[in-house]
């Protein structure tokens, strides 16, 4: 094979590779709150590991709380900011009683035309707060969602995170998750391309487990076939349906 077409081959990799990791991302420095807070939360979507770039969201579907076991829509709270051209999220919570707090993202469709499919990331975001810790476990109702199996707040780097990834309801046997750190500002190299994003496999019951390496932001995004589309030219297209978690890890010793 000549180089030209060694060289060719690699860059249709490497642009493949990219354009698989993409993540929704919805989180605030704070997982739990020991006090009264106001959350800052962040809705990007990127290219974690890597640290970027960002792509244009459009006006998320849906952006709510669960509190108490009541739903508390937050469209309305949202502030968009353009960065380079890509619209970005965020949004302030006053977490002033004990309680679970489940954040849930519903971003509108994502075309990728390098990969013929739109793309929605269910995504939650869980803070615990002053103790309440009734909730962290429960479903938001999504059409995909990981449930956590792991209280995923008050987390340590190197404790094992496990969570079912569920579709409809149901468990997705053998479903794949892809892991990425949130590297932020792209300080970290990853040693290999593989490194980027890991892949890792549920059991025949939906389950799966990772052990965390570092303090910092993790996502787990199990994704599933959606249904077909029409892309924007009318021609046929797939949909890759998401569903991420985030969580954050401490250095025991800090
Ligand atoms: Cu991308």
């Amino acid at each position: 094979m000549s180089i030209a077409k060694l060289l060719t081959g690699f860059t249709i990799a490497l642009s493949s590779i990219s354009a698989m990791a993409h993540f929704q991302v919805l989180l605030s420095e704070n997982d739990y709150c020991e006090n009264p807070a106001e959350l800052k939360l962040k809705l990007i979507f990127t290219h974690p590991m890597e640290g970027g770039p960002l792509m244009d969201m459009a006006e998320p579907k849906q952006f709510f709380v669960i509190s108490e076991g009541k739903r508390i829509d937050l469209l309305k709270s949202l502030k968009t900011e353009k960065i380079k051209n890509s619209a970005t999220y965020s949004s302030v919570f006053k977490a002033d009683k004990p309680g679970d707090l489940i954040f849930g993202v519903e971003p509108a469709p994502y075309w990728e035309p390098a990969e013929n499919k739109y793309i929605i990331h269910y995504t939650k975001y869980i803070v615990g707060v002053m103790g309440g810790e009734e909730a962290w476990d429960s479903s938001v109702g999504f059409p995909v969602e990981i449930e956590p199996l792991v209280r995923p707040y008050g987390l340590y780097a190197g404790n094992v995170f496990r969570g079912i990834v569920k579709k409809d309801g149901k468990p997705v046997p053998f479903a794949e998750i892809e892991v990425e750190y949130y590297n932020q500002g792209g300080k970290l190299k990853a040693p290999t391309e593989a490194h980027i994003t890991q892949v890792i496999k549920a059991d025949a019951s939906g389950v799966f487990s990772y052990g965390i390496p570092k303090a910092g932001f993790w996502s787990f995004a199990a994704l599933v076939d959606g249904p077909k589309a029409k892309s924007p030219d009318g021609k046929e297209a797939d949909t890759e349906l998401g569903a991420l978690i985030w969580i954050k890890a401490y250095d025991m010793d800090k």
